[in-house]
């Protein structure tokens, strides 16, 4: 056992592990800019100094990077070290565009609390009359706003380490060092998924989604507009956090509130549309098993993951569900079956989803989402910008009253709401696939060998008389070890679930940000997903299945027909091809 002692406390150790993150497992706030749990960082910012003492030597030190070692000193806060981290911060505001009231993060911003805790000051103020030449605005999900980059580099190390695509890189322009894409190229022209994983890294507002705020209120103002909202999964599980409200609390009533106080016409879930989805993708499943392949079948609901297929893997496009995504399918939903009994005109819909994801802007924006000539998602939000929405609007969130989602399209089942954490769609899917083939109403419907934040999960799943070998890849990072290590070639794969995020959608780019200090202290993934899951479990085996959806029920039989046939192929299907 190591005893290392800190501002005075003894705290004893037998972890192989840094200065910084110990003091912080035991209360003890170290302040730090460019490390992150999981990134190593790929600067040195000297924000993490402190004065250590060991083996008769005192020096300053990078915390982050000092292993604590056994008789170790550390002092975190003398005058030295305080004075050396004020410098530091007051270096970096001479290139920050301090203007904190209208930024979008200044409400858990890190570096505005370094500001404040060391009392910095710029020496000459950063203005910038012109934004232009430091914004690149091209992409539909992400944006770079360099008046605010720090050159922190979590960005940089966030996209190698949890994609290992390597799309952001430090390059010298001007003489200046920027943060920009692979040859400086749009997101899109690159291999980036548009995950979102850099700007869930970023301690300031210089990483962003592209906001589509402007055209959301805009939709609503519209009286010609019939608008219809629906969030996704993961938005119920995280969205507390932006209203003070903690980890792990469920707001799904108080969301559906939130929504209609902000004027949206009509409120439906997007966690109908994962049951749709699974209606069509266990129907896939059961032909594939039926024809003998091609397997392994794929999941094809994460647009970061279909773009890491497209740019990296097109032998496996073949291989992808047909079935859409549960935000597109959903979409398609809001413009054929929806419009007919509501009786609306389909082109008086304005669809807009709350989403974890700056993919899903994308998604929505790809020219093949489109029915009779529509677009099935006009708007995409970030959960991160709803909150903005319902802050804007003055609504006291937490105090909210819950409410219903409208029922035509907001009922969901356990099955459903699961698809936000890492293993849901394959657990949903099994549970449907089950049932079908063997045509009985199952009980035993936990798979939890697929739960869980391992970045490969395995199980091996009898449905009627054979075994099948199915597999959950947890985060870009793992999906390419699993098949560049030939693993995915050991054995026969029936079906692989794949989401890009590191614990899938709860972990998305468009989730409230967590500060690298309580990523140390706190596992907010596992937090976040054990809401989805208390939903699911708390309810009577019939509430937890897609195929038991009453609304999902109503509209096969009165709209659709059977999945997987018919209208369900024409409208809810997608090929990809190279
Ligand atoms: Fe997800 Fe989805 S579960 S991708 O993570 O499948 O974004 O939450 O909405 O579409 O349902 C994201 C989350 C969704 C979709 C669903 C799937
Ligand atoms: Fe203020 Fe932070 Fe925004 Fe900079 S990024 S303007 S410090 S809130
Ligand atoms: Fe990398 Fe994802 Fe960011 Fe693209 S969106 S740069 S893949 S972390
Ligand atoms: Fe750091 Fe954000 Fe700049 Fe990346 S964009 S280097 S994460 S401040
Ligand atoms: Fe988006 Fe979810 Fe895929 Fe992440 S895992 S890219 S949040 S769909
Ligand atoms: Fe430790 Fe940057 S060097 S946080």
């Amino acid at each position: 056992m190591k005893k290392i002692v800190i501002d005075g406390d003894v705290i004893e150790t037998d972890e192989n592990i840094s200065i910084l993150e110990l003091a912080r497992k035991n209360n003890i706030s170290i302040p730090s800019l460019c490390f992150l749990e999981e990134c190593n960082g790929v600067t040195k910012c000297a924000v993490c100094i402190v004065e250590i003492s060991y083996e008769g030597k005192t020096k300053l030190s990078t915390s982050c990077t000092t292993m604590a070692e056994d008789g170790m000193v550390v002092t975190t806060n003398s005058e030295k070290v305080q004075e050396m981290v004020k410098k530091r911060i007051s270096t970096l505001l001479d290139k920050h565009e301090f203007k904190c009231g209208q930024c979008t993060r200044r409400e858990n911003c890190e570096f505005l609390k370094l500001v404040i805790k060391t009392k910095a000051r710029a020496s000459k103020p950063f203005l910038v009359q012109d934004k232009t030449p430091y914004m690149d605005t091209r992409s539909v999900s992400i944006q770079i706003d360099r008046t605010k980059c720090l050159e922190c580099g979590r960005c940089i190390d966030a996209c190698k380490k949890k994609t290992g695509t390597c799309t952001l890189q430090f390059e010298r322009v001007d003489g200046k060092r920027i943060v920009t894409q692979v040859e400086g190229k749009k997101f899109e022209d690159t291999n980036c998924l548009l995950c979102g994983q850099c700007v869930a890294a970023c301690p300031v507002a210089a990483l962003t989604e592209k906001t589509e705020l402007d055209k959301v209120k805009e939709a609503i103002a519209d009286p010609n507009k019939h608008v219809v909202v629906a969030m996704a999964p993961a938005v119920r599980a995280s969205l507390g956090e932006l209203f003070n409200m903690g980890y792990g609390e469920d707001v799904t009533g108080k969301a559906y509130t939130a929504l209609r106080e902000l004027g949206f016409d009509k409120v439906f879930d997007i966690n109908f549309g994962a049951d749709m989805t699974i209606m069509e993708e266990a129907t896939e499943l059961i032909h594939r098993i039926q024809e003998a392949g091609p397997f392994p079948m794929f999941t094809s609901c994460c647009p970061g993951w279909i773009r890491q297929v497209e740019n990296y893997y097109p032998q496996y496009l073949k291989n992808l569900s047909t079935a859409k995504s549960p935000q597109q399918i959903f979409g398609v939903a809001t413009k054929t079956y929806y419009p007919a009994i509501a009786n609306i005109d389909p082109k008086d819909v304005y669809t807009v989803t709350i989403m974890p994801c700056t993919a899903k802007k994308y998604e929505a924006n790809l020219s093949y989402n489109e029915t009779n000539g529509l677009r099935e998602i006009d708007a995409v939000l970030t959960t991160r910008e709803l909150a903005k929405m319902i802050k804007d609007a003055k609504i006291a969130f937490a105090k909210l009253e819950d409410s219903e989602a409208d029922p035509a399209m907001g009922m969901y089942s356990g099955a459903g709401v699961i698809f936000g954490a890492t293993g849901g769609v394959m657990e949903a899917a099994l549970r449907t696939a089950k049932d079908f083939v063997e045509n009985k109403d199952l009980k035993d419907i936990d798979y939890t060998e697929v739960r869980g934040f391992k970045g490969v999960k395995e199980a091996t799943v009898k449905i009627g008389d054979n075994e099948y070998n199915v597999a959950v890849i947890n985060g870009a990072k793992n999906l390419s070890e699993f098949i560049e290590s030939g693993k995915i070639n050991e054995k026969q794969y029936h079906f692989i679930e794949v989401m890009a995020c590191p614990g899938g959608c709860i972990n998305g780019g468009g989730q409230p940000h967590v500060s690298s200090e309580i990523r140390t202290k706190n596992d907010y993934k596992k937090l976040r997903a054990s809401v989805l899951y208390n939903q699911d479990s708390s309810r009577s085996v019939a509430k937890r299945k897609s195929h038991q959806n009453p609304a999902i029920i109503k509209m096969y039989n009165d709209y659709v027909g059977k999945p997987g046939e018919g209208n369900a192929h024409e409208l809810f299907h997608h090929i990809y091809e190279k």
